[in-house]
């Protein structure tokens, strides 16, 4: 059996249109048949504002740009907003796998956390989407909006042959700030959105903050969580940690049975990024999510940078 098919026998309940689409996904650009995924996504001039994300790189303003640094940089899909996949879907049409961002936020007006529903299934069907994008935010006095919200989107998606990506990121009332990317809270987010029906869930790599102490009573109790790293631990020692908090997320997800990956955060340094991109994938990390780093670089640097997240993990691995 192909790895990839012994990941698409993880998705029991899903019909042959569904799992065409995940094998599309995972057949597509420089990650084809390796079971690794690397994504562009490119939603920030919605959810932080045009001038903070595209004035690094003008080019990025333009939407098609995203689906061409997409190709070029052979992706295994690229993801977007309404507005953006109108603009290429039909130039493009065929070149690249599509996820419609069916809900969005903006930084306008941020409390409590919460997005709208701006496109519909019709609107991924009809752009040649091979699924939708759907954000929860755990921890929002919002949060059992949305989650009803995406219960009912992902059951009608299934039904017409579309994939569920779910952007699982806490945050809200109920939170601290510094707990947002916490082990625990991380984890807790990833697995609710598995069992939301999430056929891909994307987080933020976890921090080494435990929320609930209750929790990391349980976590030093188990003798990999002695590798968590102190709080004060300085960045390549944080790195080295960071792939045993991964493995605890991806085992949140019916213990590796659902595909997760990790985002890309702010634009960080080159080397910095792939040291953590090595982690994720060290990990068991499905892929990288990668926006900013992207597409705030030119498109040449933009490129090699995605060709060496690639490269990593083509090369991983995993008994490291
Ligand atoms: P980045 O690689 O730019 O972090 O993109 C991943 C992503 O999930 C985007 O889809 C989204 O716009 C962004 O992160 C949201 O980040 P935040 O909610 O922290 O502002």
């Amino acid at each position: 059996m192909t790895r990839i098919n012994e990941i698409l026998d993880w998705y029991g309940a899903d019909s042959p249109a569904v799992l065409d689409k995940l094998h599309r996904l995972f057949m597509q650009g420089q990650l084809a048949g390796t079971g690794k995924l690397i994504i562009l996504p490119v939603d920030q001039g919605f959810e932080h504002g045009p001038l903070p994300s595209f004035a690094r790189n003008p080019e990025a303003y333009n939407p098609l740009y995203h689906f061409q640094l997409a190709i070029e940089a052979g992706c295994s899909a690229y993801a977007a907003p309404l507005g953006f996949l109108e603009a290429g879907a039909r130039q493009f049409a065929g070149q690249v796998p599509l996820i419609l961002k069916l809900n969005n936020a903006d930084s306008l007006f941020k409390s409590p956390p919460g997005s709208a529903v701006t496109a519909s299934l019709d609107d991924a069907l009809r752009l040649g989407c091979i699924g939708i994008g759907f954000t929860i935010y755990p921890g929002s006095s919002t949060s059992r909006a949305m989650y009803e919200q995406l219960a009912h989107l992902a059951r009608e998606a299934k039904k017409v042959g579309l994939l569920v990506v779910v952007w699982a990121y806490p945050r809200g009332e109920a939170l601290q700030k510094q707990h947002e990317q916490a082990l625990d809270v991380v984890a807790y987010a990833a697995h609710i959105a598995a069992q939301l029906g999430a056929h891909i869930i994307k987080v933020k790599p976890p921090t080494n903050e435990v929320a609930n102490k209750q929790v990391q009573e349980c976590l030093d109790k188990t003798s990999p969580w002695s590798r968590l790293a102190p709080a004060s631990v300085s960045m390549p020692d944080y790195q080295n940690y960071l792939r045993t908090r991964v493995r605890h997320v991806v085992q949140s997800c019916f213990n590796g049975r659902r595909i997760v990956i990790f985002s890309g955060g702010p634009t960080k340094d080159k080397n910095e990024f792939l040291v953590e991109v090595g982690e994720l994938a060290r990990g068991g990390s499905f892929g990288s999510i990668v926006g900013r780093n992207a597409f705030t670089r030119p498109k040449k640097e933009a490129i090699e940078l995605l060709q060496n997240v690639i490269k990593v993990y083509k090369q991983v691995n995993l008994t490291e």
